[in-house]
């Protein structure tokens, strides 16, 4: 390596005018997974300063919300602006903090550029609906008013997208944001935080202070911000074991809450599938990013006539796949977070194995420091489907078994809690749309022939299958970020209640 890491660090932040210390003694310490070693250590913000954050945030949203819909869409133009200069910086600091692949980094400053230019158009359209009224003489609509404050909870493995996600329409409907990333990420949001103050000094007065402002902490800060009710929506992506927690607490106090949590996704190949795009479609969401993105692909059906000649195909891409260090190779597999993600998948594989799995991959690969963590993916040809393939583990493990029956492979895809996206690769018309139908794939992104990983932001996105799909980003989720209030005008004239007449229209 020409630079170590810290350096790198150090430069690319200072590259976005960053002025906090990255070498705060007895800070939060902030870890590559690139090579297991410390990047920067950070002073960390308290519960106190949490509460302070939400004062100031209520305090600009009291101003924000009476600047035009269009006018802030102006501010969300200008940040994709400032976003597609930063964009190699940015996906660089992803690279660092998450071990992403260069063009996965880039990627996901794509979809931040992309949902920007997005509700920069929605700034326009937030529209209510005019409704016929039963009452003569009076008009029913609707109108959409900014909520108030939303806190953005965000997991390591998209350390910027999906605070860009909420954050993009939370600006355009009105609302201020307070983000508070993952422990293991928090360089990537001072950074963003960065790229936006420049967008704001180009905007002008009317952007008030602490429309968007980064908490960096530990659970700490996330419960004082979602426990506290001055925070109208909690938006929080991570495990459904965080989830768990989020949702009760702010259930008890009546807050809205878009949760986007795992997946434990599925694809089915059926007899007519075009096989090769099958495989690079299955190779590619079940690899990419290590398996640690919630759309990876998990469990893979394939129909018992095409097994011997798709699965032997991809164990052999299984065992071609280069893994490596993503700063200095061109390497599709990048580390895992820690060593935990390394041992749960070991965990995982061992328990497959108990149950008459075949592990084909999955050992450790030696990059670098053995602070590192890296492995090769794992596919796994399961009897039957059980034990660990139930349940989410944020590693490149991909399950696979033969089924002989449609419909009985469409209750097995559905019978787990958590699937936020599926796939079905075939060319049969019929199998396609009973996959599409009220009685097919239960997630909230059901694709035809391609993967389950690589949404776009024009759809909306998340909410597992056991809470309800497709809450942020694009169609509709604007509305979660917005309250609707019902006004009922009576335009008639009302005659004195003694002559006995009610209406007297016009
Ligand atoms: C996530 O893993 O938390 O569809 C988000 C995809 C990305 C988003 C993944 N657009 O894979």
């Amino acid at each position: 390596m020409t630079e170590d890491l810290s350096t790198l660090t150090a430069r690319t932040m200072d590259a976005f005018g960053v002025t906090a210390p990255l070498d705060v003694a007895g800070g939060m310490t902030v870890v590559s997974p690139v090579t297991g070693e410390a990047v920067a250590s950070l002073a960390t913000h308290s519960a106190a300063d949490t509460e302070a954050a939400i004062a100031l945030a209520n305090i600009a949203f009291r101003a924000w919300r009476l600047v035009p819909g269009p006018r802030r869409g102006e501010l969300v133009r200008l940040f994709a602006e400032e976003l597609r200069k930063s964009k190699e910086d940015l996906g660089r600091m992803v690279s660092i903090e998450a071990g992403k692949s260069p063009s996965e980094g880039l990627g996901e400053v794509q979809e931040m550029i992309d949902i920007c230019d997005f509700a920069v158009g929605l700034s326009r359209q937030l529209y209510g609906l005019t409704i016929a009224t039963e009452r003569p003489g009076h008009r029913m609509m609707e109108t959409w008013h900014p909520l108030g404050v939303v806190g953005i909870v965000t997991a390591f493995n998209f350390p910027c997208a999906p605070w860009c996600w909420n954050a993009a329409l939370a600006l355009v409907c009105g609302d201020p944001v307070i983000w508070k990333p993952s422990e293991k990420t928090p360089l990537t949001a001072l950074a963003c935080q960065a790229v936006f103050d420049r967008a704001v000094a180009r905007f002008g007065a009317d952007a008030p202070d602490g429309l968007s402002q980064v908490l960096v902490g530990g659970p700490d800060v996330g419960a004082a911000l979602v426990e506290s009710d001055k925070v109208a929506l909690i938006s929080a992506t991570g495990s459904t074991r965080m989830g768990r927690i989020v949702g009760p607490k702010v259930a008890a106090r009546f807050g809205k809450c878009i949760l986007e949590l795992g997946g434990n996704n599925a694809g089915i190949v059926c007899p007519s599938a075009d096989l090769d795009m099958a495989l690079r479609a299955i190779a590619f969401g079940a690899m990419g990013t290590a398996g640690q993105r919630c759309t990876t692909m998990r469990r893979l059906f394939v129909h018992d006539s095409i097994y011997d000649q798709l699965v032997p195909a991809l164990k052999n891409a299984y065992a071609s796949v280069s893994v490596g260090n993503p700063l200095e190779s061109q390497a599709l597999v990048g580390p895992l977070i820690d060593a935990a993600a390394f041992a749960s998948m070991q965990d995982a594989l061992t328990e497959a194995a108990g149950l008459g799995g075949t592990v084909h991959g999955g050992e450790r690969v030696s990059v670098g420091p053995d602070t590192a963590f890296y492995a090769k993916p794992a596919l796994v040809e399961m009897p039957k489907q059980c034990g660990p393939v139930k349940r989410e583990t944020f590693a490149p493990i991909l399950y696979v078994m033969k089924y002989s029956d449609f419909d009985e492979v469409l209750e097995l895809h559905n019978d787990v809690g958590g699937g936020l996206s599926s796939s079905i690769f075939t060319t049969d018309l019929r199998e396609m749309e009973v996959f599409l139908s009220a009685r097919g794939s239960g997630c909230g992104i059901a694709n035809v022939n391609i993967g389950t990983s690589g949404a776009e932001i024009g759809g909306a996105f998340g909410g597992e299958k056991e809470t309800g799909g497709g809450r942020e980003s694009g169609s509709d989720a604007w509305r979660a970020y917005m309250r609707r209030a019902t006004n009922t005008i009576n335009y008639s004239k009302n005659l004195p209640l003694a002559q006995g007449v009610v209406f007297d229209i016009g």
